[in-house]
């Protein structure tokens, strides 16, 4: 578990519970509901219980992409049964899968509400703790109305456990919120890039829209004003909404503090700012054109610069359209159609339950362990000084420094300050153990894509990454293998404060770090490699 917004010292002295930041209910539309730490926004996907009423809890506690706690132990699956889209982004090639919600790469196999149905039932009778079944592309949802609502309508009846959630890109929203509302889909993700149309027409060139093709300013007025009541629409119904924003550098960058403003206004639960994918080989517009994606810390910096807006989701993994599993692990290979015709499918609901309600407690009981386990580290004489850095994290689960560097196909990125380490995200990152071999030629590209890090937390690292990481100026540090997360970032910072201290050494700024671009392939996959 990694429930790691603020968890902050401050919190803990005072019995105040780890899940501290207040989330937003979308119902009033209005309103700053994040709070936490030390008065800054929080990764609002990270509230619990205590934040928020009971019936939004009970949505949010099991969606991956809306707790962030959550997504550590419940699974998502997507079905690629839209592949039309009513508009076009510069950003997208049609043959690859949406960006709004997917890195690019092929969708394996487009299905048909049948088929796609089959195989959700075949990956719930496998994996109990997937939770939510999305749509999302590979075009858009509610372009492909009559394939999305068959689909979800089936499942209503055959799979009533599984959460519906579906991804858009606002155009048809409004005409279709009623159908949204008729079939359960408590989850809607609208992907908003832009409040000014003018910065728009640099994003869209053209929509279709009554029947025609609609380009320039004109076209990204009207999908804005679409966006702008779909949401609305949502929110009056007590649908959560969830913003998805693509950061453009010297497009949109500096303007997505005005989306976030915006949409928090119109009662969106969360806003997801993911950087820009943008390759050559991608073939889209800005691809060809060489508009690059952001760095790590341009993406960090328009975050925090949304800080006290509405709350942002930082956990994202840009999965793919027909991404099955965990968040960061993509299982999709084990369900094609071809092997889901092998398989015995047996959809016991009550089983599935009985496991969910397991997997919740071991949630529950990490939780504690790790409240207990940081309470216990507090030590006054830390207290103070205003330094903060950014802390690189190994971890296979349980909220714990529990891997090897060599194993690593992501680390988690902590924000570390005397009081509160705190989630920031995460960096992707090409396995160096190969066949229980380092592969050296892979180190520059890990330690580019932490190179904003002052340390790497890892269970055990070898000597030769060892070394490299030195050389870059990032601390590798296995003295806190095993440990919770958080109170191995805080034991690290205090020592690495008393170093300061006493001379040993001397605090330097960090330099940027790279966001590793290209299809992601998931950490089991990675590691199969
Ligand atoms: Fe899928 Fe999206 Fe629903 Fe999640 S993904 S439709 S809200 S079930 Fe999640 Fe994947 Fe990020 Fe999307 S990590 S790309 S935010
Ligand atoms: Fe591509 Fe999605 Fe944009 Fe449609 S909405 S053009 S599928 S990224």
């Amino acid at each position: 578990m990694s429930n790691a917004a603020f968890v902050s010292i401050g919190d803990l002295r005072k019995g105040r519970p780890v899940l501290s930041p207040t989330i937003e209910t979308p119902a009033t539309g209005g309103g700053c509901g994040s709070s936490g730490g030390a008065g800054k926004s929080s990764c609002g996907s990270s509230g619990g219980p205590d934040d928020m009423p009971a019936e939004i809890w009970d949505k949010v506690k099991n969606h991956p992409c809306y707790s962030e706690e959550a997504h550590h132990h419940f699974a998502r699956m997507h079905v690629a049964v839209a592949p039309a889209c009513n508009i076009q982004c510069n950003y997208c090639n049609r043959k690859y899968d949406c960006s709004n919600e997917s890195r690019p790469g092929v969708v394996s196999q487009k299905l048909t509400p049948d088929q796609a149905v089959k195989k959700v039932l075949a990956v719930a009778s496998e994996i109990p703790q997937m939770t939510v079944l999305g749509i999302a592309g590979p075009g858009d949802a509610l372009a492909n109305p009559k394939k999305t609502f068959e689909t979800m309508r089936q499942l209503t009846e055959k799979a009533p456990d599984i959460k519906l959630c579906l991804s858009t890109n606002g155009l048809a929203l409004p005409e279709m919120v009623d159908e949204i509302c008729k079939h359960n889909i408590d989850h809607v993700t609208i992907t908003i890039n832009m409040v000014d149309p003018e910065i728009g027409a640099k994003i869209y060139p053209w929509i279709f829209w009554n029947h025609r093709r609609v380009t320039g300013v004109e076209a990204a007025r009207i999908l804005h004003e679409q966006q702008m009541k779909g949401l609305e629409m949502l929110t009056a119904r007590g649908v959560l909404t969830k913003i998805n924003s693509v950061l453009i550098p010297g497009i949109n960058d500096a303007h997505l503090i005005d989306v976030n403003r915006e949409v928090k206004k119109r009662g969106a639960f969360l806003h997801n700012i993911m950087p820009l994918i943008s390759e050559p080989e991608h073939g889209t517009h800005f691809g060809l054109t060489g508009q690059r994606g952001p760095s790590a810390q341009e993406l960090k910096a328009v975050q925090d610069a949304c800080a006290g807006g509405a709350n942002l989701m930082r956990h994202c993994r840009q999965c793919r359209a027909d991404a099955v599993g965990l968040l960061g692990e993509d299982r999709s290979e084990e369900f094609t159609l071809d092997k889901i015709e092998q398989m015995e499918i047996v959809y016991d609901i009550d089983k599935r339950r009985a496991y969910q309600q397991k997997v919740e407690a071991e949630r529950e009981a990490q939780h504690q362990a790790k409240v207990d386990a940081l309470a216990d580290a507090w030590d006054e004489s830390l207290a103070g000084g205003d330094i903060k850095v950014l802390v690189a994290v190994a971890t296979e689960g349980g909220g714990k420094v529990n891997q090897h560097f060599g194993h690593a196909t992501e680390f988690q990125i902590f924000e570390v300050s005397a009081k509160e380490a705190l989630f920031v995200g995460h960096r992707r990152v090409d396995l160096y153990c190969q066949g229980g071999y380092g592969e050296d030629e892979q180190l520059p590209s890990i330690v580019n894509a932490i190179n904003d890090c002052h340390a790497v937390l890892v269970s055990k690292i070898g000597a030769c990454p060892r070394d490299e990481l030195k050389a870059a100026g990032i601390e590798p540090v296995d003295a806190y293998a095993h440990e919770f997360i958080e109170k191995a970032a805080l034991s690290w910072f205090a020592d690495y404060r008393q170093r300061l201290a006493r001379g040993e050494i001397v605090h330097q700024a960090r330099g940027d770090a790279r966001i590793r671009q290209g299809a992601y392939t998931g950490g089991e996959q990675a590691a199969a490699a």
